[in-house]
């Protein structure tokens, strides 16, 4: 099997693409930055959708250690840029499984990625002895809950669904008290997808995060936003509201292998403050990857 770094590079090509059509051919002779040099190196940062700011600031530290990029030509400009990326997605995060059971709310705009994500997580979980349950708290459409059942049932893991039309706060109260009864390791709550625009929605949100902590102390342990990287900066405004309703304590970023705008992952963690805690590069269990900074930055800048 292809190795993390593998998989995630090529999850990220398009993006890699973007950045070293101009950053590539920038130092051609060993010369000092030029202005236009710059230029395009902001441009093609942009174009990767790392965000005004984190742009900024990157080509800021390009100019101040300009004369290492003298001496060493493209590599050592990749190299800063590396390590500006690298820093730029760094956050504290939580360790999971420290709580019993470890309780995952996954939330996201409509067709972000939540379920397909959920399924991964509770196949990868499963496979490391883990005992998951996968609760469909997206009582909106009879669908939703079919296509969570067949990732449990393909993984093997217990499923708990709620009448359609439910209260979803009922349905994570039930899930909660099963998962206690059973004494599971962890449960993961999918939920509808919702427009970040969409107060009620939100508020239904906030709701389920209060029931669930009167079922398991400290739940949700985590609240995964779920955001797909081809939406590229529509996802900070996603973030922004999704943070506001619901504590969100890490981000998914799914469909990185099919986009060239996967720099938004540090205009969202710069701007939300919450790690990305996994990837997702595909629609196989095997394409969601725990998130390494210093991975993704050398997958974004080779
Ligand atoms: N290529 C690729 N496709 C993905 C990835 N993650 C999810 N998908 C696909 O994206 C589509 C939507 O995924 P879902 O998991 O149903 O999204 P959702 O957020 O649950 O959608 P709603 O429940 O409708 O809000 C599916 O076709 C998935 O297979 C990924 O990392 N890469
Ligand atoms: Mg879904």
């Amino acid at each position: 099997m292809a190795s993390f770094l593998d998989r995630l590079t090529k999850g990220l090509s398009k993006t890699r693409a973007v950045l070293n059509m101009d950053v590539g051919d920038l130092v051609r002779g060993r010369r000092p930055l030029e202005a236009s040099d710059l230029e395009s190196v902001e441009e093609a940062l942009l174009a990767a959708d790392l965000g005004v700011p984190a742009v900024q600031e990157a080509i800021e530290v390009l100019k101040i250690r300009s004369g290492e990029i003298k001496d060493g030509g493209a590599p050592a400009m990749r190299a800063i840029l590396r390590g500006e990326i690298q820093k730029a997605l760094a956050r504290p995060s939580v360790t999971p499984f420290t709580a019993t059971p470890w309780v995952v709310f996954v939330v996201g705009v409509n067709g972000a990625g939540k379920t397909t994500t959920i399924g991964k997580l509770a196949q990868n979980w499963q496979a490391e002895g883990r005992k998951v349950l996968v609760v469909a708290a997206d009582t909106f459409r009879a669908a939703a809950a079919e296509q969570l059942q067949v990732w449990a049932e393909r993984t093997g893991a217990p499923f708990h669904r709620g009448a359609e039309g439910a209260d979803p706060s009922s349905v994570v109260t039930d899930g909660l008290r099963l998962a206690r009864a059973r004494g599971l390791d962890a449960v993961l709550v999918d939920t509808a997808g919702r427009l970040h625009t969409k107060d009620n929605l939100m508020a239904e949100l906030a709701k389920m995060s209060r029931v669930a902590g009167r079922e398991v102390p400290g739940a949700p342990h985590e609240t995964l936003l779920v955001l797909d990287a081809t939406v590229g900066s529509n996802g900070l405004a996603q973030g922004r509201e999704f943070a506001k309703a619901g504590g969100v304590t890490g981000l998914v970023l799914t469909k990185l292998d099919g986009t060239a705008k996967g720099g938004v992952a540090v205009a969202v963690v710069r701007e939300l403050g919450v790690p990305i805690r996994y990837v997702g590069v595909g629609e196989t269990a095997e394409d969601l990857l725990p998130f390494d900074a210093a991975a993704f930055a050398e997958g974004l800048v080779g």
